[in-house]
């Protein structure tokens, strides 16, 4: 336990939010000392769950999501990978370090994208009360079509946690793509909210994901009665979640980018990348 003090009056970094009013800190590059973490978490003797859907053609981005996981995810620690898909015999048989594990879980599909987009909630929080919980301590839940390029590890892990979405991070709370009508129950009015974040990213211990999720799912089922979907389905339902259940850690943009917003001076880290796809090639097939 070897390491450079704090020092309460040189902050190491000053030029971003590090800790929002309700006292979640913000994670970036430079704010922590994963040494210490690691040894904390190695402590705990606890397993990390990260849930990815592959369904239909998504299977495609299964390879380059679990060799980048396995590279920067979570490495030397305990990881249950559970990956939900229509179709289990087109899941990679790639070799996993030890102490991880692939754990393909059959699900059924929809047609549409915006149903299995959305349909993510209401799986994950069957799953987290029937299995997850007996296995593992935490989960995060991330898309598939995305790429591990830089280290991601416990410095993430919390209560309940979020990730800014790297399109709005700059932006005023009127720009956020939060649903505006009234009749969704994802109705956010004009003058509240934090953060616009990402429906990609997002996790906790077991518990509370299954609170976050069964929240949403009761909420996107509402909306059906209602012959009403929210404008980013679930990611809307999400960030209303976020606005009245104040996730206890904020990932900052590092933690999900994509190449076609560049290189700000400020992010030091792209931690997860969007691969870029062809939304007609991919999307209800
Ligand atoms: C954004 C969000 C996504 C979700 C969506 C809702 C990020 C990075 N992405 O992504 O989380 O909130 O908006 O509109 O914040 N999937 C399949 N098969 C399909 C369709 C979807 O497996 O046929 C799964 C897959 O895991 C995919 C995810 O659903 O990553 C989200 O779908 P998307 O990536 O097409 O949505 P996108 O890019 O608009």
């Amino acid at each position: 336990m070897v390491y450079t003090k704090p020092q309460l009056f040189k902050p190491p970094k000053s030029n971003v939010l590090t800790m929002t009013p309700w006292f979640a800190p913000v994670i970036w590059e430079g704010t922590y000392n994963l040494d210490i973490l690691n040894e904390q978490f190695r402590q705990s003797n606890m397993v990390v769950g990260l849930t990815v859907f592959a369904i239909k053609k998504y299977v495609i981005f299964l390879q380059k999501f679990l060799e980048t996981a396995e590279t920067y995810f979570m490495v030397g620690h305990r990881v249950k990978y559970y990956i939900f898909t229509d179709r289990p015999e087109a899941v990679p048989n790639i070799t996993v370090k030890a102490g991880r594990e692939l754990v393909p879980l059959r699900v059924e599909n929809y047609p549409r994208w915006q149903e299995i987009s959305m349909r993510r909630m209401e799986m994950i929080s069957h799953y987290s009360q029937q299995r997850f919980i007996h296995e593992v301590d935490f989960l995060v839940c991330v898309d598939v079509d995305m790429r591990f390029s830089d280290h991601v590890g416990v410095e993430i892990l919390s209560e309940v946690f979020g990730t800014i979405h790297p399109g709005f991070y700059a932006s005023e709370r009127k720009a956020f793509t939060y649903e505006r009508r009234p009749n969704s129950e994802a109705y956010i009015p004009q003058d509240e909210g934090d953060f616009y974040y990402a429906g990609g990213f997002f996790g906790g211990t077991v518990a509370e994901v299954y609170m976050l999720t069964k929240k949403c799912q009761e909420a996107i089922m509402a909306d059906k009665n209602k012959g009403i979907e929210a404008i980013w389905q679930e990611e809307s339902h999400l960030n209303k979640y976020f606005v009245y259940h104040k996730p206890t850690k904020i990932l900052s943009p590092e933690y999900v980018w994509d190449n076609n917003l560049g290189s700000p001076q400020f992010l030091k880290k792209k931690r997860f990348l969007a691969v870029p796809k062809n939304h007609s090639a991919v999307r209800n097939k």
